[in-house]
C-alpha cells in the first residue's frame, strides 16, 4: 500500500513536470518585469509588480495574447546598473522572455537596454525618463513615460513665471536620472535668465545631509530644487526643516512615492512641496475601473503603478499584432500603430518616445496627497 502511494506521488510529480515543460505552461507568453524589487527603491518595484500583475490578470481574463496566457517573470536589479545587466542576461537566456517591461532607474535601464538591443528584445520602460534612454536610438527600446528634457522645462517655467524665484539651490543624487533632471531644469532656467546659486551632489543611500544643508542655508535660497529618488528627497527635506529653513522645496517624478513622506517625517512634512509628474494617471477616466480595482484590493495605485500597467498593455499589443518575435519589428509596429491603454491612446515617435508629453506641477497637501497647480 505504502509503495503504491509513493509510486502515485512520483507519477503525479512527473506529470506536473511534463505539463510545465510541454503543456499549458509552455503555451504561456512570458513578459519580464524588471526593476528595484529590493533595496532603497523597492517601493517603486512594488508599484511595478502590482501594476504589471493587474494588467496581466486583466489581459488573461480577456483571453490572453492570441489565446496564450501572459506569465510574468520578475527581475530584481535593486536599481544597480551591474545587477541590471545580469538580470537582463538572465531574462533573455534562462527565462526566455518574449519582451521586457522595465527597468525603473534610468541608470539601470541604460546598460540593460544595450543587452536587450543586442538580443533584439523589445524593452518598454514605464519610468526611466532620462533622454538618453531613447536618444541612443536602439531599435527595440521604448518608453511609456515622458522625458526629463520635457519635465525640466515645465519645472523651470513654473519657477520663473509663477514663483518668481531667483535664488535657486540645486541638489542632485549624482545618478543618471537625478543629475539629468537637475541639468534639464538648470538649462531651461538659464534660457529664462536665472543662474542657480548652488549646484551640489549628494550620495544615494546616505542618511546625513546636514553639512550640505548648512551650505544650502548659507546661499540664502528662495527655492531648493532636488533631483533624485524619494528616500533622499525625504531625508534632505527633513534635515532642511530641522535646520529651520522654510524655503520652498521642489522635486520631480522620482519623488512621487509613499516613501517620500516616510523619509521626510510624515505626510505633514510634505505640505507645500512642489513636484512635476505626468498628469495623474489615477484621474484618467478611462482607467477608472482599474484604479477602483486597486483601491478595492487595498493598494493605492500611486507613482508608476499605472504606467507599468500600460507598459504591459503596450508589449502585449505588440506581441499580439506585430507578427514577428523580433524586438525591433515589434517596436516598429508600435511606432506605426497607436495602442489603446487604460491611460488613453498612446503613440510613439521614431525614437520610441511618446508623441504627447503631459507633465504637470503638483503641490503636496498635509495629508500626503497632492493637487495640480499648473499644467
Ligand atoms: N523617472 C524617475 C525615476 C526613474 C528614473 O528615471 O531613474
Amino acid at each position: 500500500m505504502k509503495l503504491h502511494i509513493q509510486k502515485s506521488l512520483v507519477g503525479a510529480a512527473l506529470l506536473t513536470a511534463f505539463a510545465m515543460t510541454s503543456g499549458a505552461w509552455a503555451q504561456n507568453v512570458k513578459i519580464a518585469v524588471a526593476g528595484p524589487m529590493t533595496g532603497g527603491a523597492a517601493s517603486y518595484g512594488e508599484e511595478m509588480k502590482k501594476g504589471a500583475q493587474m494588467a496581466a490578470d486583466d489581459i488573461n481574463a480577456a483571453g490572453g495574447i492570441n489565446g496564450k496566457k501572459v506569465e510574468l517573470v520578475f527581475g530584481d536589479d535593486a536599481c544597480e546598473p551591474k545587477q541590471a545587466v545580469a538580470v537582463a542576461s538572465r531574462l533573455i537566456e534562462k527565462d526566455k522572455v518574449a519582451a521586457v517591461v522595465g527597468h525603473f532607474c534610468s541608470s539601470s535601464t541604460m546598460p540593460a537596454s544595450e543587452v536587450y538591443a543586442e538580443a533584439d528584445m523589445l524593452m518598454v520602460t514605464p519610468a526611466s525618463t532620462n533622454p538618453k534612454v531613447t536618444d541612443r536610438k536602439l531599435p527595440s527600446i521604448m518608453r511609456v513615460c515622458g522625458r526629463d528634457d520635457q519635465q525640466g522645462v515645465i519645472a523651470a517655467n513654473y519657477i520663473v513665471d509663477k514663483l518668481k524665484a531667483k535664488r535657486i539651490a540645486m541638489v542632485h543624487d549624482k545618478d543618471t536620472y537625478g543629475q539629468g533632471i537637475v541639468d534639464a531644469t538648470k538649462a531651461q532656467l538659464g534660457k529664462r535668465g536665472v543662474k542657480e546659486v548652488l549646484y551640489e551632489g549628494l550620495t544615494r543611500g546616505e542618511k546625513d545631509f546636514n553639512a550640505l544643508v548648512t551650505k544650502i542655508k548659507s546661499t540664502n535660497p528662495d527655492l531648493i530644487y532636488f533631483g533624485g529618488l524619494s528616500a533622499e528627497a525625504g531625508t534632505l527635506l527633513r534635515q532642511i526643516r530641522e535646520q529651520g529653513l522654510t524655503t520652498t522645496f521642489m522635486s520631480a517624478d522620482g519623488a512621487v512615492d509613499a516613501s517620500f513622506a516616510t523619509a521626510a517625517g510624515g505626510n505633514a512634512a510634505l505640505k507645500g512641496v512642489l513636484i512635476t509628474f505626468g498628469d495623474d494617471p489615477r484621474d484618467n477616466p478611462i482607467g477608472k475601473a482599474v484604479v477602483q480595482k486597486f483601491r478595492a484590493s487595498g493598494f493605492e495605485p500611486a507613482g508608476y503603478t499605472m504606467y507599468t500597467y500600460i507598459g504591459v498593455q503596450t508589449v502585449a499589443a505588440a506581441l499580439k499584432s506585430a507578427k514577428s518575435s523580433s524586438g525591433a519589428a515589434m517596436a516598429a509596429w508600435l511606432k506605426a500603430n497607436p495602442v489603446d491603454t487604460v491611460l488613453g491612446k498612446k503613440a510613439w515617435d521614431a525614437n520610441g518616445d511618446l508623441t504627447v508629453a503631459d507633465y504637470v506641477v503638483y503641490q503636496y497637501k498635509d495629508d500626503g496627497t497632492y493637487a495640480k497647480v499648473a499644467k
